[in-house]
Parts: structure tokens; C-alpha cells; sequence
């Protein structure tokens, strides 16, 4: 594999969830063992919704334990909180000079996220921008993105080819980054319909106990046509299935599939095996979750460490972007000229 480095983030939040893992934390544990990586928990990104300042602490750090649990190992990689590396902030407004508001208002996020709303906080249009600022300051190679995101990054790519446009001489200091896609595709949420997704409350959280992993699963929607429990079942049309996927390995799963269209099997049973499918996959994450937890210096130590080998990174990119545009020069501005 050439010389790459992958660089990813996930939002303090909330709970980290299924989407979440199949989606993008999968990938990554198995990425650090392909090439250079730097994870970050985008505390930033978290403030352009509403929040609670009193729970942004407990949730950065419950992410970092979900990021841990997942199997990412900090000899393997460099974790760290957004925050507390500041040159992410800086090369934002760096990069707001050369990035479109045309292509920011066509965001499909932004148009969700805005819909109905009567005062658009700028940082919600800008948070693309922020998210090509923490791809270009690791000058990062690739991105692992779930589907969700591949618009975004094409704009962090768009946004680099400006710049090095503009102040570059049209060299790559910024590299294009190339996204690296899962397999898991679009995650459907227990409605069944939109993304999973934290803010939509529609998930089943990945460090959730067996119980309440049920108690989540139960209330998923299924087939709509299976109306009652004796109606032949369509799996290809059942987000319970779908899931099933990921969590029942063969011959289970042709097994069910079977049953559920002759009506052999109902939803409620459906719905409690892959309750049992997914408490059993995350049984280890659970119990690794618990290690970090019972010692949170230890957690701390990973994320202190991971920021202080990332603000070296990032002065460093940002010494070579103040050179390019002329904002370190003005010392040398002779006298009387
Ligand atoms: N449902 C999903 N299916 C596949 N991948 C998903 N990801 C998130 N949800 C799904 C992937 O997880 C990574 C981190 O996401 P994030 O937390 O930074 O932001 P997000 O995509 O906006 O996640 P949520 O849960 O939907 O958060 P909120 O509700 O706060 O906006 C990304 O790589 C994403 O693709």
C-alpha cells in the first residue's frame, strides 16, 4: 500500500451507536493496521447544533471509550479531542476564504438539518468547511466515510484544489483526499426509514447492556405490509432484516429469511434474535468499555498524548500555509519602503 495517512472523526453527540460502528469504527480498527491514522472526537462539529454544555465533557469522553471498545489502539493510532488542537479552528477561516457558499447551501446535511428553522447559525453551513480543516491540517490522504458523507468530502477536495490553486502555485501541498467507503452502506434507524442517527433518537446505542438493547430493537418498525402475525413477511423490505444481516451469520439468516415469508416466524421473534445477535457481537466492547471506564486516567493519557503528537502536525501545516499566504513575511518588511 503507498505511503498514506487516513484521518476521521466522529460527533460528541451522543451515544455512539450501530450506524455508527458498521459504518465507520469497523473500518477504522481495521484500518490502523493498514496505514498511519489519526481519529479525532469532533467536539467543534458537536457546538453547531444545540447541546448541553454540562454533558459535552461526559459525551467527548464516552466517545473516546466507544472509540477504544471498538478495538482502536493508541499504539496503533493517534486519537485525540478536536479542541484541544486549535490549529483546527485557524485553518477554518483559512479555508472560508476560498470555499463556495454556493456549493455549502447545496449540502444535503445542511438542508436537513436547517429545514424549518428561523435563524441559521453560520456554523452549520460552515461545518463543512471545518471538516476539510481537519482532513487538510494532517494533510491527510484518505477518509473512510460512510455514504452520508461522500458530499462533504468532495467539497474538503474541491476546497483544496482552490487553495493550491490560489497560494500553491497549483502544487499539491493540500493532497486531494480520497474517501475509503465501507460496505455497510446507509444504516436505516429503527424507524426503519431515515438514517440512523443520535439526533434523530432512532438507535440502538453499540455499548448498550443486553436488556436495553431489546428494549430498543422491540419498538423497531418492520415490513409495513405484515400486519398481523400469520401475513407472509418480505425481507427484503424489513429494516429488522437488513440488520439481521450484520449480526446472524449463515445459515440462520437463510433460515429466517425462509420463515419470515411463509410466516413461520413472527416479527416479535425476529426482532428477538437479533436483539440476542447484536448484545452477543458487542459483548467484548462492552466489557472493554468497562475496563476504560473503571480507569479514566488512562483515557486521558491516550486522548493528552494523541493532542500533543497532532498540534505538531498542525503547526507545522500551518507554518507552511502562512508562508504561502503572506502572513508571516511582515517582519521583514525593510525600513522606509
Ligand atoms: N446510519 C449510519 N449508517 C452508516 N454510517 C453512519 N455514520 C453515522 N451514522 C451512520 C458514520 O459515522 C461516522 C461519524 O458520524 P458523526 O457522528 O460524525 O456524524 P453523523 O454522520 O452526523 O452521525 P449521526 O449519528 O447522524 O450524528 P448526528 O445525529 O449528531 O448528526 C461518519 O463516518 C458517518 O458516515
Amino acid at each position: 500500500m503507498q505511503q498514506r495517512r487516513v484521518f476521521s472523526g466522529m460527533q460528541p453527540t451522543g451515544e455512539a451507536h450501530l450506524g455508527n460502528y458498521l459504518g465507520a469504527l469497523r473500518q477504522w480498527v481495521a484500518l490502523q493496521e493498514q496505514a498511519e491514522c489519526i481519529f479525532s472526537v469532533v467536539d467543534y462539529h458537536a457546538i453547531t447544533v444545540e447541546y448541553d454544555p454540562a454533558e459535552l465533557p461526559r459525551r467527548v469522553f464516552d466517545m473516546a471509550v466507544s472509540f477504544l471498545a471498538a478495538g482502536l489502539d493508541p499504539d496503533r493510532c493517534t486519537m485525540f479531542v478536536q479542541s484541544d488542537v486549535p490549529e483546527h479552528t485557524e485553518l477554518t477561516w483559512v479555508l472560508n476564504t476560498v470555499a463556495p457558499v454556493g456549493e455549502l447551501e447545496r449540502m444535503t446535511q445542511y438542508k436537513d438539518k436547517t429545514e424549518g428553522m428561523e435563524s441559521i447559525p453560520a456554523g452549520l453551513l460552515n461545518y463543512p468547511i471545518l471538516m476539510a480543516a481537519d482532513i487538510l491540517l494532517y494533510r491527510a490522504t484518505h477518509v473512510p466515510v460512510g455514504e452520508d458523507q461522500l458530499q462533504h468530502l468532495e467539497l474538503s477536495r474541491e476546497v483544496a484544489r482552490r487553495w493550491n490553486r490560489q497560494y500553491s502555485g497549483g502544487e499539491p501541498f493540500f493532497p486531494e483526499p480520497q474517501p475509503v467507503m465501507g460496505d455497510a452502506g446507509r444504516i436505516r434507524g429503527l424507524d426503519g426509514q431515515a438514517k440512523m442517527s443520535k439526533s434523530r433518537g432512532n438507535t440502538v446505542g453499540m455499548l448498550d447492556e443486553p436488556e436495553a438493547v431489546w428494549q430498543r430493537v422491540r419498538t423497531a418498525v418492520t415490513d409495513p405490509q405484515r400486519v398481523r402475525r400469520s401475513d407472509p413477511g418480505r425481507p427484503e423490505e424489513c429494516n429488522v432484516f437488513a440488520l439481521h444481516r450484520y449480526f446472524t451469520p449463515e445459515p440462520e439468516l437463510a433460515r429466517i429469511d425462509r420463515e419470515c415469508r411463509s410466516a413461520g416466524i413472527g416479527c416479535v421473534d425476529c426482532k428477538r434474535m437479533l436483539a440476542e445477535g447484536i448484545a452477543r457481537e458487542f459483548a467484548p466492547m462492552r466489557e472493554r468499555a468497562a475496563e476504560y471506564r473503571a480507569r479514566p486516567e488512562r483515557v486521558r493519557e491516550i486522548l493528552g498524548d494523541g493532542a500533543a503528537r497532532c498540534r505538531a502536525l498542525a503547526r507545522e501545516t500551518m507554518q507552511g500555509v502562512r508562508e504561502r499566504m503572506g502572513l508571516t513575511a511582515w517582519t521583514e518588511v525593510p525600513a522606509g519602503g
